[in-house]
């Protein structure tokens, strides 16, 4: 069984305080996944770390910059997250390694990505767990742009043909317009009167963007809360199950 688990970067640290991890949310997530024992793939997001720095120097996953102290600033606030995130599953005995998108990662001039993943693969292979995080990618024409932890979710799982996707958010699933979580999701449409239909080209930011990209997947995806990480890792169904007409 091979899963792919997005960490969302508000479930892992203190969003309202630059570079501030959520320490108990962090170990909270960290038992969940070493109690896991088949083969992971995790990506963070960027949480206070990547977003704060981002926005001062006004980058997103389509505003470059080619301020190199600005690229420093913010990849290097991602590398802070992500050694906190592998020392919290290595300290719980998870072979937790460390993989920064930024050295391998780039997008064209029409914004495609470019992720090479024979590396990922092959520290599956021998046993590692790869951690990858959101980050910032050299983009034709853009300098550096924001690459976020769902694009490289969206890359991953076919890519390590992954059994099962999770998406540990700080909500309990999909929301539905009275709050309630909703069971399962197979057509955009179902959902696109709750989310809002309007974002079709947004895969990094919001639900509606999440659920486009999920669907697209040839593997079930889990949208849940972090109460949930440890019922999914199990193998169960929590919150709202997002699978597409490939992935049935
Ligand atoms: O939180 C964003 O990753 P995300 C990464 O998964 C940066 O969207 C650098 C802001």
């Amino acid at each position: 069984m091979t899963v792919v688990l997005k960490l969302g970067g508000s479930v892992v640290t203190e969003k309202g305080v630059p570079e501030t991890v959520d320490d108990e949310a962090l170990a909270a997530a960290a038992d969940a996944v070493a109690d896991y024992h088949g083969e992971l793939v995790v990506v963070h997001g960027g949480g206070s770390f990547g977003h704060h720095h981002a926005a001062d120097y006004g980058v997103s996953t389509t505003e470059g910059t080619h301020d190199a102290a600005g690229v420093a600033a913010i990849h290097g606030a991602m590398k802070r997250l992500n050694d906190a995130v592998v020392a919290a599953l290595a300290e719980r005995g998870v072979p937790a390694v460390p993989v920064h998108p930024f050295s391998a990662a780039s997008r064209g001039a029409d914004g495609r990505l470019d992720l090479p993943t024979a590396q990922v693969r092959t520290m599956l292979a021998e046993g590692f767990v790869p951690v990858l995080h959101g980050d910032l990618v050299a983009h034709r024409g853009e300098g550096a742009t924001v690459l976020s932890g769902d694009e490289l979710v969206v890359e991953l799982a076919p890519a390590v043909d992954a059994d099962r996707v999770g998406v540990c958010s700080t909500v309990p699933g999909v929301l539905d317009e009275t709050g309630a979580v909703i069971d399962s999701v197979s057509a955009f449409d179902e959902v696109a009167s709750a989310l809002g239909g309007s974002d079709a080209t947004d895969v990094s930011g919001g639900m509606a963007g999440k659920v486009r990209a999920l669907l697209a997947l040839d593997s079930p995806a889990h949208v849940f809360g972090p109460d949930a990480l440890s019922a999914f890792l199990a193998g169960g169904d929590p919150g709202t199950t997002v699978a597409g007409d490939d992935a049935r």
